[in-house]
């Protein structure tokens, strides 16, 4: 994809439409010290996901990725669930055959891809539930911190589909091949604590914490060196499509452009100094 060549790094420009002067009807976006957090609020469904929902969330990754202010960004949920994948009532009211490739290409895949393109670190903060795409979108995001009362559930294979929204990229990644067609296959729940074995999770929690815990982890990405963290984010991705040679020269790369950040000299100086670096993002 383009984003793992680009190597100009255009200056993000500041969307002075704020996202959250936008009227969303199924999430909410808050900021809070470089943090944007974007919230499903669909909790009575467990924030399955309805057009509305894909909707708004490629409009606000795209703000996400024009506001230089925000350098790490929260995805989690409202209620009890994180997210229960496909809205299957809206789907059930349809009339007519649900057009599966299209639902893909137009509304969940380019969520994935945005996901993926921006350039500072994604967390999602899993408060409960995460099925079918909405286990999907978990993991397109580049961390994940559960609650111990969350879990997982393919879903998929339960209803006669296959992992889609990406999971069939990000799951053999995360787990391995073996383990991630058992669990496509069986759709059988995963655990919090079983999946913080596996690596699917990083972190685990107790429930009434995981808002706490996420936006500290959150804030500490956004006080780093974000150009830093984000051309990290690109050269370990690539690496998953390329050979030795080719990553050890797009690091070469990579490192050229890190090496002209404004946070790199400050974290030369900041060592010299022997004080805390205070990192602008730049
Ligand atoms: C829901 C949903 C839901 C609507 C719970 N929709 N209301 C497909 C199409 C196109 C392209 C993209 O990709 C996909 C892939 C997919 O995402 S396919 C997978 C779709 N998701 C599922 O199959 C999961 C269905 N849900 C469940 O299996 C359970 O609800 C889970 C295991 C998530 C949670 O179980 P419980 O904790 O026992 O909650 P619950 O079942 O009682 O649900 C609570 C409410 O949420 C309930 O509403 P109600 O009005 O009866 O109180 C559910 O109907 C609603 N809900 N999932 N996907």
């Amino acid at each position: 994809p383009a984003w793992f060549c680009n190597l100009d790094l255009p200056a993000a420009q500041y969307s002075p439409m704020s996202a959250k002067t936008q009227n969303y009807e199924t999430i909410l976006v808050s900021d809070a010290a470089g943090v944007r957090t974007i919230t499903l609020n669909r909790p009575d469904d467990l924030n399955a996901i309805d057009d509305r929902v894909t909707k708004e969330l490629q409009a606000e990754l795209k703000n996400v990725a024009r506001d230089r202010t925000v350098r790490c960004l929260v995805l989690t949920g409202a209620g009890r669930g994180f997210c229960a994948g496909q809205d299957l009532k809206s789907v059930m009211k349809r009339e007519g055959p649900f057009d599966f490739t299209a639902a893909l290409r137009q509304r969940y895949n380019p969520i994935i891809s945005a996901l993926k393109a921006l350039e500072i670190p994604t967390i999602a903060g899993i408060n409960g539930v995460a099925a079918g795409a909405g286990w999907s979108l978990a993991l397109a995001c580049d961390l994940r911190i559960a609650a111990k009362n969350a879990k997982f559930v393919g879903a998929f294979s339960k209803i006669g589909l296959i992992p889609d929204s990406g999971m069939t990229w990000t799951l053999p990644r995360l787990i391995g091949l073996a383990k991630a067609l058992e669990i496509a296959w069986t759709g059988d729940a995963i655990s919090a604590d079983l999946a913080l074995q596996f690596g699917l999770v990083n972190r685990l929690v107790e429930p009434e914490e995981l808002a706490k815990v996420t936006q500290e982890w959150a804030a500490t990405f956004a006080k780093s060196a974000t150009k830093a963290l984000g051309l990290t984010k690109r050269a370990m991705y690539a690496a998953m499509g390329q050979g030795l040679d080719e990553q050890l020269e797009y690091e070469a790369q990579l490192q050229g452009a890190a090496g002209r950040t404004k946070d790199y000299s400050e974290g030369v100086k900041a060592f010299i100094e022997k004080r805390a670096a205070e990192f602008i993002g730049e």
